[in-house]
């Protein structure tokens, strides 16, 4: 080991490590190759120019691709971790184009995704002095400020010397216990400011850090099981991000324990499975919401009872705790009992849990099958009665197409490894609804901060993430829009990502609440053109084409399947316009409201309490 030099630094004489000397943007590349963190989604200015050229040094091992926006950056990001929970990082300028992440900072901390969000600020001699895209009426290069709310921290090292550290503690902040976004503020001179600094060891990385339940609280959910006569397992992302999805099969098809989960859970267990119950809420699956408002006995693990998963929290609709006993298992402290006060509250990892569960459960005799054999009669009844009532819609060919059309042909063309990412809207409560997530990281959901331009973003970052399996992006004709310039990427950097968009010439999430609550008026939600007030949008295939993107356009029924089978053995980027039925809604099977605007009652199945 090197001994700190006459030149060394405090923290390096302290730490006793091995000292170099090195430009901080040197640092920064550096720190980026020995964490593997392969790829930098970035946007250049002048805040962060310094560090393009020590990135370039590096380009054989970190790759810099250059969406043409900020929140596609970073969105990008949040799609590589969610499929492939490795973090990657994002590079943005001083001001303004760091300011642009600010709401897909939100989108990934909301849905617990990790990224490293390197952003660019003011020299430090000119802190204060109000230069060129400085945020300074509270506090010097203010841009911590700005970001701390969408972020686990915000680091601003000031010096060279401080970045080592900095950024080990920003991976591990990142990437330890529930996973997040972090930002590194960085001046500008630190880029170019050469400095003796001590080198920190490399971080190891997501998913080691796994702590479990204490024995008592294992035997005492067994105890809870062995009680039931209608239990429920509730999963959240949480079981996806621990990667549970293996142990959640076993425990759930061993012990025969139906199977709920919020959209970003979907896939750990196949959901083709009998014991998959789908989704829960409003627009969750009535089979879902039946076991969920009749359960006696819920193990929620890793999710968090948000308003939608939870129809408001209102007794009777989705859930009806306390009547139900509740076993609430999280990695995060604050979300155990956020909403319901658990009988039994659990701080642990869902994989290390399910673990501990299957091995104590084998000690025990539960006959899962014979225990609960009424509790599943009584599901197979309420499938049935759902099954009876949406499949001939599933079977419809019409034009314009119904929303379940498209499902369905997504579900008959799409392989089951297939990623598909939806935006914020109607097409994905349809998605919630009725897609059959066969694996984990499969779908990409926009959950926590329902950000706009997420699904049609992060589909680039999921297929760099998954060059061989096909992802395609299920977004608004709205939501596409605010994100067109994905195309641009795709053709830049070869990302042959496929782009369906549900083309209802509407914000129609927010038209339909309108219609719905405002007397059937629409205002300022639909799109129009011309004193005639015709539907307008552009010709989105010959906008794809534009790009150098290829473009079709479906807008019958029959023609749907045959094009995306069309776009994802297509190997380059393809966009397919498609349009679909706009007056048709899916079935609420839950409720959500809006207080203190009454809230609408089901229109299949009603409230049961039992
Ligand atoms: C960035 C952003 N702006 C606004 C909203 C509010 N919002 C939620 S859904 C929606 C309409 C979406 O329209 P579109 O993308 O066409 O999808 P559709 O509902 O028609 O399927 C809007 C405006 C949001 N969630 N995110
Ligand atoms: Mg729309």
């Amino acid at each position: 080991m090197n001994k700190p030099t006459e030149k060394g630094l405090a923290g390096a004489a302290d730490t006793g490590r091995k000292t170099v000397t090195r430009k901080g943007g040197d640092l920064i590349a550096e720190f980026l190759v020995k964490e593997k963190i392969p790829y930098v989604f970035g946007i250049c200015g002048h805040g962060n120019v310094g560090l393009l050229d020590p990135l370039y040094q590096v380009r054989d091992k970190v790759k810099l691709v250059s969406p043409r926006h900020e929140q596609t950056a970073a969105h990008m990001a949040d799609g590589y971790f969610r499929v492939k929970h490795q973090p990657v990082a994002t590079l943005t300028s001083t001001g303004p184009g760091s300011a642009n992440i600010v709401m897909a900072l939100a989108v990934a901390q909301t849905d617990s995704s990790a990224l490293l969000a390197i952003t660019a600020n003011v020299p430090t001699s000119q802190f204060n002095r109000g230069p060129f895209q400085e945020l300074n009426r509270h506090n010097q290069a203010d841009f911590p400020n700005v970001i701390r709310p969408v972020v686990k921290r915000s680091f601003q090292p000031t010096r060279v010397d401080m970045l080592p550290l900095a950024l080990r503690q920003a991976v591990t902040t990142m990437t330890s216990g529930r996973p997040g976004p972090v930002n590194v503020d960085i001046p500008f001179n630190l880029f170019q400011e050469e400095a003796e600094v001590p080198l920190e060891p490399a971080w190891d990385g997501f998913d080691k850090r796994r702590s479990g339940a204490s024995p008592d609280d294992v035997r005492a959910v067994l105890d809870m099981l062995r009680a039931a006569r209608r239990p429920v397992l509730f999963i959240g992302h949480g079981v996806t991000l621990s990667e549970a999805g293996k142990a959640l099969t076993e425990f759930a098809t061993r012990y025969r324990v139906p199977v709920i989960s919020s959209p970003n859970g979907m896939g750990c267990l196949d959901m083709r499975d009998p014991l998959s119950l789908g989704f829960i809420g409003r627009n969750g699956a009535y089979p879902a919401n039946q076991a969920g408002r009749n359960t006696d006995l819920i193990i929620a693990i890793g999710a968090r009872f948000d308003d939608r998963s939870s129809s408001s929290w209102m007794p009777g609709y989705s859930w009806n705790i306390p009547a139900s006993k509740l076993v609430h298992v999280d990695v995060d402290h604050a979300e155990i009992g956020r909403n319901y006060a658990p009988d039994l509250g659990i701080l642990a990892d869902a994989r290390t849990f399910l673990r501990q569960l299957l091995a104590e459960a084998a000690n025990r005799r539960i006959d899962g099958a014979a225990q609960f054999a009424a509790w599943h009669a009584e599901i197979a009844g309420w499938r049935a009665e759902w099954e009876k009532y949406v499949a001939p819609n599933f079977a419809l060919h019409t034009t314009p197409i119904r929303p379940e059309r498209i499902v369905a042909d997504c579900r008959a063309v799409l392989p089951d490894d297939a990623i598909i990412s939806l935006d914020s809207g109607i097409h994905h409560n349809w998605f919630m609804q009725f897609w059959e997530a066969r694996r984990p990281q499969t779908m990409l959901n926009t959950w926590g901060y329902s950000g706009m331009g997420f699904g049609p973003s992060s589909i680039l970052g999921a297929k760099l993430a998954a060059p061989d399996k096909p992802c395609v992006s299920i977004c608004g004709d709205g939501g596409f829009t605010m994100v067109s310039h994905v195309l641009c990427t795709a053709v830049e950097y070869d990302i042959p990502a496929v782009w369906v968009v549900w083309n209802n010439f509407a914000w129609a999430a927010i038209r339909d609440l309108q219609y719905a609550y405002f007397d059937g008026r629409e205002h300022g939600t639909a799109f129009y053109s011309g004193p005639e007030r015709k539907p307008y949008n552009p010709d989105f295939a010959a906008w794809a084409r534009a790009a150098g993107v290829e473009g079709l356009t479906v807008t019958k029924s029959q023609d749907f399947k045959g094009a995306l089978e069309h776009a994802v053995k297509l190997g380059k980027p393809c966009l397919v316009d498609v349009h679909v039925d706009a007056d048709v809604r899916p079935p609420g099977t839950g409720a959500w409201a809006l207080p203190p605007i009454p809230h609408k009652e089901p229109i299949f199945g009603s409230k049961h309490v039992r």
